[in-house]
């Protein structure tokens, strides 16, 4: 028996983290899970001890000494690889699920389209990272870059968010072609809290995950 992945992706200020603390919430007694199985609530980057390091030294927004494009696509890959190999890969082989707030969608989106790194170089580094693990079920909250910034408006940017409404826009733009071609649950994350939750629920307890 192994547990079910689930992933929620999405341009800074969508909602994620409001709605993986719903569903962290919901989910142990919503039936889907087996009596024994445990939810494991995480997020990329920072999804482990090491990866907490790497967050704060990838989202430091030091205008003096940025890392290059390369060098920020390798960190958010070591991260993946440690988040893999040290919660997602163990936890769902003892049958526990795991939510987790960002995963590879992000990378491309943000690497790929938002610093145009190419993509292919993306597809085999993930490919790498991965070692075959992937989500279960991917769920893309859309709301437009305005209203992201919208949202953000009273909390100080960290170096991605700094980076600005064009950059964003080719983020979401990525995150759109994304949602299309790996066929993800696509939820217009303008709703209030409770239609994107109810929507969420609705998909997990239809999927038969
Ligand atoms: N990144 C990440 C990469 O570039 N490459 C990668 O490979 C990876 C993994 C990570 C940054 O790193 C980048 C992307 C990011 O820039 P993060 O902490 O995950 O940083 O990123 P954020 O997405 O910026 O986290 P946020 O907390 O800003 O956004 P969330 O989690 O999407 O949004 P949330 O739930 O915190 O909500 C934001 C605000 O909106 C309100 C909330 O109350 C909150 O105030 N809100 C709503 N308001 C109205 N209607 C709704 N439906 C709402 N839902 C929430």
């Amino acid at each position: 028996m192994r547990g079910k992945f689930i992933v929620i992706e999405g341009i800074d200020g969508c909602g994620k983290t409001t709605q993986v603390d719903t569903i962290y919430d919901w989910l142990p007694n919503s039936g889907l899970m087996d009596i024994n199985s445990k939810l494991i609530k995480t997020r990329e980057p920072g999804g482990t001890p090491f990866g907490k390091k790497l967050r704060d030294i990838i989202l430091l927004n030091d205008q003096k000494s940025p890392p290059s494009n390369l060098t920020e696509l390798l960190l958010y890959a070591a991260d993946r690889a440690e988040h893999i190999s040290k919660i997602i890969t163990p936890e769902l082989n003892k049958n526990n699920w795991v939510i987790s707030d960002r995963f590879t969608g992000s990378t491309m989106a943000y690497q790929g389209y938002g610093r145009n790194l190419n993509r292919k170089i993306i597809k085999q580094l993930e490919l790498i990272v991965c070692q075959g693990e992937k989500p279960d079920i991917t769920f893309f909250l859309d709301i437009s870059p305005e209203e992201s910034i919208l949202r953000r408006k009273n909390r100080v940017p960290d170096r991605i968010e700094a980076e600005g409404i064009n950059f964003l826009k080719n983020v979401n733009l990525g995150f759109k072609e994304i949602a299309k071609e790996k066929n993800w649950e696509i939820i217009s994350a303008s709703q209030d809290v409770e239609s994107i939750s109810n929507h969420i629920k609705t998909k997990l307890i239809n999927s038969c995950l």
